[in-house]
């Protein structure tokens, strides 16, 4: 990693290499983290964050699941997102909110602790590389997704991530690129880090919030690119078979941004050209970067 000068650390900003915490502190013991995936891209305005706004309100959402209170409002995170990145060299950049349970006492109980809240920014390429011509080699996990009668999917909670974490090593042990999790009734779910999307004969579809998946950001810009381009689009379950026999498959999310996917299982996808795939990828890489007026409304410009 590339240090950047600032992070922000309860309230200010501090040197990269001062922004340390204690062993001991509860939420590395027991998961208490909730975190957020942003991020800011170069355009013709400068550098402007995507979707801030959506990425705040699932922050503190995260934080209200878990009983956490921040001690900062929306805008305050939003404010202190802006100033960091103002703070930084970078001009495209990754963005990571983090509150957590803090140092001072062991045990359990979480709600004695001291919530700690962190912003950092650093540089971050394509989670899965450049997927525009290779792809993704995806395949279906032996893990299934956490099931939100255990844990909140909803949350976006460092604890969620031991469950991605065994599905991404698994995947990559085999040989391949990226892990897809079936829920609990055996449908498609998500990737590890990303959500799925197929397309079938011109239908786009992606798995209902309901099958238990994180509700995406990148997720809900494609629903909205759909509409907006007159692609039909269902959100519904799918099973490991209808991947197979898809005609396109797509991850979406902040840090992998729209990744095809080229393979699952052994099963080639998309041999016969990917044109909503590229058509979606497209137009997100022009409306991150500030391209597209319609939805200029979604880029946040740090320095106005
Ligand atoms: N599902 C999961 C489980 C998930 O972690 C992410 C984001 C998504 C779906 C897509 O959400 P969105 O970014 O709002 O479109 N994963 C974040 C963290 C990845 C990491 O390894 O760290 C991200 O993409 O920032």
């Amino acid at each position: 990693m590339k240090p950047q000068s600032k992070i922000w650390m309860d309230g200010k900003l501090v040197p990269w290499d001062d922004a340390k915490i204690h062993v001991l502190t509860h939420g590395l013991h027991y998961g208490m983290a909730i975190f957020e995936g942003v991020r800011a891209f170069e355009t013709p305005n400068g550098t402007a964050i995507f979707r801030l706004g959506g990425h705040v309100e699932r922050f503190l959402n995260s934080a209200k699941i878990y009983r956490m209170d921040l001690g900062y409002s929306a805008k305050e995170i939003t404010d202190a997102c802006i100033e960091l990145v103002r703070s930084n060299p970078a001009k495209e950049c990754y963005i990571r909110p983090i509150a957590f349970t803090s140092y001072g006492e062991m045990g359990l109980n979480p709600l004695t602790s001291k919530i700690s809240v962190a912003i950092a920014s650093f540089e971050w390429g394509a989670y899965l590389g450049d997927t525009s011509k290779k792809g993704v080699r995806a395949t279906v996990s032996s893990w299934v997704r956490i099931d939100s009668r255990a844990m909140p999917v909803q949350a976006k909670c460092a604890a969620n991530y031991a469950n991605s974490a065994l599905a991404k090593m698994q995947a990559l042990s085999a040989g391949y690129d990226e892990a897809i999790l079936l829920n609990s009734n055996g449908m498609v779910a998500e990737g590890p880090g990303e959500n799925i999307f197929r397309v079938k004969d011109g239908i786009l579809s992606t798995p209902p919030a309901s099958s238990g998946i994180l509700r995406g950001i990148t997720r809900d810009t494609v629903i909205q690119f759909a509409k907006d381009e007159k692609i039909t689009f269902y959100r519904n379950d799918a099973t490991k078979e209808e991947l197979y026999t898809s005609d396109e498959v797509f991850f979406t999310g902040t840090a992998a941004g729209i990744a095809k996917v080229s393979e699952v299982d052994g099963r080639k996808i998309g041999d016969n050209g990917t044109p909503v795939t590229d058509r979606l990828a497209k137009l997100y890489d022009r409306a991150v970067h500030g391209r597209i007026k319609r939805y200029s409304k979604w880029l946040t410009p740090v320095r106005p």
